[in-house]
C-alpha cells in the first residue's frame, strides 16, 4: 500500500475528526485544531519562549549535532530519553498547558509530557524511528501537533518495508497515532529541498514512572 493522504484540496477540509487509512495500527486527522488566529499566536509564543536545543546522539562513537531542535516538558516524574539523549522534563508553559488541555478533551486521552521539536528549515529532519520506549508503556497514545510549514510525514511498515503512507501535515493540524501503530510502523520527516520555513511539532505523550 502507498497512501498521499492530503492534497491541497483536502487541507480546506473542515475541523471534524478524519479516521486515516492503516494496517495494524490507528491514524486520525484534526484540521484545523485551532482558530487560525489562536494558531498562528502559538507558534509565535512558542517559538519565542521554549527552550530550545541542539541535542547530541552518539552513533558508531560520534558524537553528532541532531538535525533539528528540541525541548522536553512535563510533569516532574516524565523523565524520558532516547538514543542516548537523557531528557529531564521542564515545567510546562502557560501555552502549552493550555494546548494540552485541548488535546486532552479532544482525543479523550491523559498525557504528562511533550516532547516539542524545531524545524528550522528543509535540513532539518527526524529520521525513521518507532516511540516505542518502554517508559511509554504498550501500544503508547502519541498526539502530535503540527505549528508552521507544512512538512511531509511518512510511515513505513516494520516487516514490509514497501508498506509507505505519506501525510503532508500543514499548519494547525493533529494527528493521533494509537493502537499498535508503535509496535507496526516506524516514522519519519524526511529533509527536503523544497524551500520550507520553521515548523514546530509537539508530541504529546504519557510516560509511565
Ligand atoms: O515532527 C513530526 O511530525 C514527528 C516528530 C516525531 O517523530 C517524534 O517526535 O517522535
Amino acid at each position: 500500500m502507498t497512501a498521499s493522504l492530503f492534497d491541497d484540496a483536502l487541507l480546506e477540509a473542515p475541523a471534524d475528526k478524519r479516521d486515516l487509512p492503516i494496517e495494524e495500527g490507528q491514524l486520525a486527522l484534526w484540521y484545523p485544531l485551532f482558530t487560525s488566529s489562536e494558531a498562528d499566536t502559538l507558534f509565535t509564543r512558542l517559538s519565542e519562549t521554549l527552550a530550545w536545543t541542539q541535542d547530541e546522539m552518539k552513533i558508531a562513537g560520534k558524537v553528532i549535532p541532531i538535525p533539528r531542535l528540541q525541548a522536553w516538558y512535563g510533569d516532574d516524574n516524565s523523565h524520558y530519553g532516547y538514543s542516548g539523549i537523557s531528557l529531564p522534563p521542564i515545567n510546562w508553559t502557560e501555552e502549552l498547558r493550555y494546548i494540552k488541555q485541548k488535546i486532552e478533551a479532544i482525543t479523550q486521552q491523559p498525557y504528562n509530557s511533550v516532547l516539542a521539536n524545531y524545524y528550522r528549515d528543509g535540513n532539518d529532519s527526524v529520521s525513521w524511528h518507532q516511540d516505542n520506549e518502554p517508559e511509554l508503556g504498550h501500544n503508547p497514545v502519541i498526539a502530535s501537533l503540527s505549528l508552521g510549514a507544512t512538512r511531509q510525514f511518512q510511515l513505513r511498515h516494520i516487516a514490509r518495508k514497501h508498506s509507505t503512507i505519506k501525510l503532508n501535515l500543514p499548519h494547525n493540524a493533529l494527528l493521533l497515532m494509537s493502537g499498535e501503530t508503535q509496535k507496526n510502523w516506524q516514522h519519519q520527516i524526511p529533509k527536503t529541498k523544497k524551500a520550507v520555513g520553521p515548523r514546530i511539532n509537539l508530541t504529546f505523550r504519557l510516560i509511565y514512572s
